[in-house]
């Protein structure tokens, strides 16, 4: 078939054709098989609404869900081409952050992959996430353009009108196609206008804010750092939840929906608090239908529901009544009744919508006017039910619920990792791939050398294979014999990538003394950082100082390699995750929501060293203390810190000589000579006097157990027995059996 198509676009034949060729040929017909899997909608179903969808590319994954990876491997191979190759062509959508967008992306292909009949609806953001490029030591923003003539998106003649304060705009959507593996075809939609214009954008990712009609869906917000930014985050949100509100309401009253009975016919669920005045929105539209106010917000209330996936308080949204006047005031009167309504029945201040300073709590709304809250992990959930949101569950102790992660083994492992998906099935047949539980039937050969070495040898192609891409794709040179231990995630201090920073250092100054590591250890670090967070950058700095300093010392650079890959994204996880020894999970304990990366790692047979923290504690329960390696102090004893105020970095570091070299390293001589002062001291001085996710408070049990791990990486046999069990026990983490259960539990269709 794809030579018929190829011979019709360009009138030549498969091996005639550049990669580029292929690749738009294989598009047209992936794109056609997969409009031909929808299938009509059923009464109900599923909206998941999300200001980010980090979807990836696109090819491989369609291929694989559609049945003909293996066939057009092979077509391609035997006329000289490789997938591979032709997979360079595509451009990443990069229309995501990190854990909350790709988890979004992950939730799609399983819909679509059980059978569910549910949409995604989001912004067609036309730049994305900015690129990032490393400089001097420095992280550099720029464009990141990933639209082109011919893609994924198809065009809808679909559009509907969105009012502001001061001016009125009208929508297009594009549509992309979400094909299960074996399955139905759902949709993403993606929301976008007219009058977008890219050619505003100046000097990097600078551009004129003001202007909304201009540069409504230009970006994806990487941060809230001023009002120009928050505003403009307002106007994207309620572009995208006015369209889906009015699609949603169009769709069900075309299945026969009165609206009284809509969530009969729909079920939202709202990915964080970023859609959430899609409630007052659907509350004003029925409203304008002609159902009474008490009516509609019980309506909407029985529609909606809301996912939780931080408890940072710096990252739960209240956005000030005077911004939400300045652009959807027509919004402001509903809320006002919500809030009315809540401080009717409830005297406690801390649970009312609006506050004393005037902001409206987006999560609060979605929790009184939503019929579920779920946490992402059961530590998170937990967390939220007794500690965040304690006086939420006190009164709607029904409504909360935890869903517990997962990813799509389709992506991160099917198609990350051929190698080991083929091993995998000559082994154990590929039941597998349909239900993640039976990678347990690996344990029947937890002690059969030949199928232990095998794993070793996989890990060690793909070590390989990523050493070629790095060198190919950034001229990074690793070497595939030593110790590939990985810490790729966005930028944050509560992530302590600084911890590691620290390790590096104590490992520095170790061999500089003479002790040598039994085998090298590579240690490489993926993260971009929100553009306005100062911190954050100078954690990049110090690392990439590191790295030049390291890499350029003869005495330690046998011994010690430093790598922060530039411009993280997913398409270098998948070449990052399978080559991985060492899955460095480290939050500080009860920040990190649940995070998705740890599962993955796992899941491509990378054994964890981590805290008690997120998805990490049920990894620890599933493959048993034998199989991970945990430190660090628990989620409990860091909670009361918080609460007793009892944490001071400066004693840790007055009181400990380690800790004490390792952080004065960082404004040592050898470093400023490489590095800028600024940089460097503004970090010194954030550990030793804030240090607000105690990084000082673990360091030392962290260098302690990153020891015994490096250690037992020497026990060949041991390690491999180590991977198997991780691989074995991973299958819990299957987006598949998360979606079953928002369906059991929440969503019913
Ligand atoms: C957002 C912001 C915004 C500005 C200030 C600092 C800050 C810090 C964190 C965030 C994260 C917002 C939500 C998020 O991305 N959560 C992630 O969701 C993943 C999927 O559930 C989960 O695996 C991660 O643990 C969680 O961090």
């Amino acid at each position: 078939m794809l030579v018929e198509i190829l011979q019709k676009k360009y009138n030549k034949t498969l091996k005639e054709c550049s990669n580029e060729e292929i690749y738009f040929g294989l598009l047209d017909m992936t794109k056609d098989m997969a409009e031909k899997k929808y299938k009509k909608d059923t009464k109900k179903k599923i909206y998941y609404i999300s200001a980010e969808f980090l979807i990836g590319k696109l090819l491989s994954n369609n291929l694989i869900n559609l049945g003909i990876y293996d066939e057009i491997k092979e077509e391609l191979e035997q006329n000289g081409k490789s997938i591979a190759e032709v997979e360079n062509i595509e451009l990443e959508p990069s229309l995501g952050n990190g854990g909350l967008g790709r988890l979004a992306a992950c939730f799609l292909d399983s819909i679509a992959s059980l059978g569910l009949n549910g949409d995604g609806i989001g912004l067609n953001y036309h730049f994305g996430l900015f690129r990032q490029v490393f400089k001097d030591c420095l992280q550099k923003e720029t464009i990141n353009p990933w639209i082109t003539d011919e893609s994924w998106l198809i065009k809808r003649d679909k559009s509907y009108t969105v009012n502001f304060k001061d001016f009125t705009v009208k929508s297009k959507l594009y549509d992309i196609a979400v094909t299960g593996y074996d399955n139905r075809t759902n949709w993403l939609h993606l929301f976008d206008i007219e009058t977008v214009d890219e050619s505003i954008v100046k000097e990097g990712i600078s551009f004129e804010k003001a202007d909304i009609e201009k540069n409504l869906t230009l970006f994806l917000y990487p941060d809230d750092s001023d009002e120009k930014g928050e505003l403009l985050r307002i106007y994207q949100q309620y572009f995208m939840v006015s369209n889906a509100a009015q699609m949603i309401l169009e769709e069900c009253i075309l299945k026969g929906s009165n609206l009284h009975d809509l969530y009969e016919f729909a079920v939202i669920q709202i990915n964080d608090t970023h859609p959430t005045m899609v409630i007052p929105e659907l509350i004003r539209l029925l409203m304008e239908r002609g159902i009474e106010m008490d009516e509609a917000i019980d309506i909407v209330s029985k529609t909606c529901a809301y996912t939780n996936h931080t408890i940072l308080s710096e990252a739960l949204e209240k956005w000030p009544i005077k911004y939400l006047n300045k652009v959807v005031p027509h919004l402001l009167p509903i809320i006002e009744v919500l809030d009315k309504k809540v401080r009717e029945k409830f005297e406690d201040p801390t649970v009312t919508i609006i506050d004393e300073q005037e902001r409206v709590h987006m999560a609060h709304i979605d929790i009184h006017y939503g019929f579920s809250v779920n946490g992402v992990a059961a530590l998170h959930t937990e967390i939220l039910k007794q500690n965040e949101l304690n006086n939420f569950y006190k009164i709607y102790p029904e409504k909360f619920n935890n869903k517990t992660n997962g990813i799509t083994f389709r992506r991160w492992l099917m198609h990350c990792n051929y190698p080991l998906t083929a091993y995998l099935t000559d082994l154990i047949g590929d039941g597998f791939k349909k239900d993640a539980n039976q990678l347990e039937k690996l344990l029947d050969y937890k002690e059969d050398t030949n199928v232990l070495n095998t794993l070793l040898d996989i890990k060690y192609d793909n070590k390989k294979a990523l050493k070629e891409y790095l060198f190919k794709t950034q001229g990074i040179e690793i070497d595939e014999n030593s110790i590939f231990d990985i810490q790729i995630k966005r930028l944050h201090e509560y992530k302590r990538q600084q911890m590691n920073a620290l390790y590096i250092i104590h490992k520095y100054l170790e061999i500089k003394n003479g002790k040598k590591p039994a085998t090298p250890i590579t240690l490489i670090f993926g993260a971009k950082a929100a553009p306005a967070y100062i911190i954050a950058k100078d954690i990049i700095h110090l690392i990439l100082c590191l790295q030049e300093l390291i890499n350029s010392d003869k005495e330690v650079n046998p011994y010690l390699k430093v790598v922060m890959v530039e411009n993280y994204n997913v398409t270098l996880a998948e070449k990052l995750i399978p080559a991985c020894d060492i899955s460095e999970q480290i939050s500080l304990a009860s920040k990190e929501a649940s995070g998705t990366g740890n599962m993955k790692f796992m899941l491509n047979g990378a054994i964890t060293l981590g805290t008690m923290d997120g998805a990490n504690v049920e990894i620890a329960e599933l493959v048993g203390k034998d199989n991970i390696y945990i430190f660090g102090e628990s989620s409990e004893e860091v909670i009361s810190h918080y609460e007793n105020r009892d944490y001071v970095s400066k004693d840790y570091y007055n009181k400990d000589e380690e800790i004490r070299q390792m952080v004065d390293f960082i404004v040592s001589d050898t470093l400023m000579n490489i590095g800028k002062k600024e940089n460097l001291e503004r970090l010194f001085n954030e550990l030793i006097n804030k240090d607000w996710f105690m990084t000082l408070l673990d360091i030392k049990e962290y260098i302690q157990k990153k020891e015994e791990i490096i250690a037992d990486y020497e026990d060949r046999e041991k390690w491999s027995k180590m991977m198997l069990e991780n691989i074995s026990k991973a299958g819990f983490f299957s987006s598949d059996r998360t979606i079953l259960e928002y369906n059991q539990d929440i969503w019913n269709v």
